[in-house]
């Protein structure tokens, strides 16, 4: 990979001096100006629906009422398909897009308790029809970002939260994801447990940080089906970058043994990926299938309200000033500005504790599982994700996404965000 120019800056420098002694927290770091982004975490939500039409085929593949049970379980496996390849087409938005707008991975705003992010995707194919974007910065100390995708028009529903922890090595950060996101496609009555994968940041000595993905994640269906995704970065796999080896399986049971595999996919996330029934790897050579051509389709971004008339908790009104010194490299006015915001939420928390009250989040609400589970009526009323992470041998807890359950980090909390429709319907202030 090639050097960029600010390898050998002081300032560089120092800031790989001052990653090495961080303590976990990479929104704490002070970071070189070139390094900076001008765009807020919070933003990051939109990449899960920059294909809206890949989100919501599943809902699509609906069998008829005279549909026999072979049918039946054929969509079902096509939808686990449809379900696979959305979530394969948002990695390229996830963890590429700043390389591509701004030549390397850059550090994002630290968005403030509050702070939100909402949109819409706009189409003019009526069967699509619009999705829009609602997300919530819903803890500052950790960061934590929770968001809700809703497209009416075919009844998909995707909400889901994220937080991260880091630690360093000797030429990477190393990152995992905490949280995991619930689909459902309501026309079928079928929901989806998506976990997140571990990543880290390379490039860091060359100054042109990129992001690899590393580990497994799953997409656990309700009707059984499960997908475990494995990624490696340059090497393992193929020798090219971002490469992806997706198994679908008849349940967790079967995944158990690889040969068991009812349908394999294999490429590179950001590129090309081919499928092939059972569990030979598929590639394009043997003449197999293209999955899925990131590069073949555009992703379709988020409109976003002008300025003028977004609230001061929306993200870009919030910070304009500081990403207007951020993209004229005005170190000075970067540091003024953030400094106004920094102090102005500090001020804020000190008034709530001498009040007696605690800022209450505005669309979504921590769900306790061990209290739903001691009081809950779960017979009657099962809850989504204790189901799906029971079909998918999952932790419940607040681990690492995609930790097992008894593994050694299946403990302590489970506390998990979740949209509240009724807060939405009630809101009067932010508009879409
Ligand atoms: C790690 C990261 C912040 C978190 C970003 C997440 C995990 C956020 C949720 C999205 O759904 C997916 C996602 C994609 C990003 O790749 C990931 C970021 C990559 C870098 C950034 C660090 C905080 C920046 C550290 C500073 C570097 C460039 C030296």
């Amino acid at each position: 990979m090639a050097t960029s120019a600010y390898a050998q800056s002081s300032s560089w420098t120092s800031f790989l001096k001052s990653i090495v002694s961080f303590n976990g927290d990479l929104s704490s770091l002070t970071a070189p100006v070139f390094i900076l982004s001008p765009t807020s975490l919070s933003e990051y939500s939109q990449y899960w629906s920059e294909h809206p039409e890949l989100l919501v085929a599943a809902n699509q593949l609906k069998p008829d009422e005279n549909a026999t049970k072979d049918e039946v379980d054929v969509l079902a496996l096509k939808r686990q398909i449809a379900v696979t390849k959305w979530f394969i087409a948002t990695l390229r938005s996830q963890y590429c897009s700043r390389n591509e707008s701004m030549g390397a991975e850059k550090k994002p705003l630290n968005p403030f308790l509050g702070e939100v992010f909402v949109g819409k995707w706009e189409t003019d194919d009526e069967k699509l029809g619009e999705t829009i974007l609602l997300s919530e910065q819903v803890s500052h100390h950790p960061p934590v970002t929770a968001y809700a995708i809703a497209n009416k028009t075919n009844n998909v529903y995707l909400q889901g939260y994220n937080e991260i922890r880091s630690t360093i090595s000797t030429t990477s950060i190393n990152v995992k994801q905490y949280g995991h996101a619930l689909l459902e496609y309501r026309d079928v009555g079928e929901s989806y447990l998506i976990t997140l994968p571990p990543l880290h940041i390379e490039g860091l000595l060359a100054a042109s940080p990129f992001v690899e993905l590393e580990g497994t994640s799953y997409i656990q269906s309700s009707n059984g089906y499960i997908t475990v995704i494995e990624y490696s970065g340059r090497g393992y796999f193929s020798g090219k970058k971002n490469t992806f080896k997706a198994r679908i399986y008849k349940d967790q049971i079967s995944t158990i043994n690889k040969q068991n595999a009812l349908i394999t996919i294999s490429g590179q996330w950001s590129d090309k990926s081919y499928i092939s029934k059972g569990s030979s790897t598929p590639h394009s050579k043997n003449g197999d299938e293209l999955f899925y051509d990131a590069l073949a389709s555009e992703p379709l971004h988020l409109s976003v309200k002008p300025i003028e008339e977004q609230h001061e908790l929306e993200s870009r009104k919030a910070w304009l000033k500081v990403s207007e010194a951020i993209k004229s490299s005005d170190y000075d006015l970067i540091h003024q500005e953030k400094s106004l915001i920094e102090n102005n939420q500090r001020e804020l928390r000190k008034k709530e504790k001498d009040a007696g009250i605690k800022w209450e989040t505005r669309w979504f609400d921590l769900k306790d599982y061990e209290d739903w589970i001691n009081e809950g009526d779960n017979e009657s009323n099962p809850d989504i994700f204790l189901s799906l992470a029971s079909l998918s041998n999952l932790s419940i807890h607040n681990a690492p996404s995609g930790s097992l359950k008894n593994s050694k980090y299946d403990e302590g909390e489970a506390k998990h965000w979740r949209f509240n429709l009724k807060k939405w319907e009630e809101e009067s202030e932010i508009k879409i």
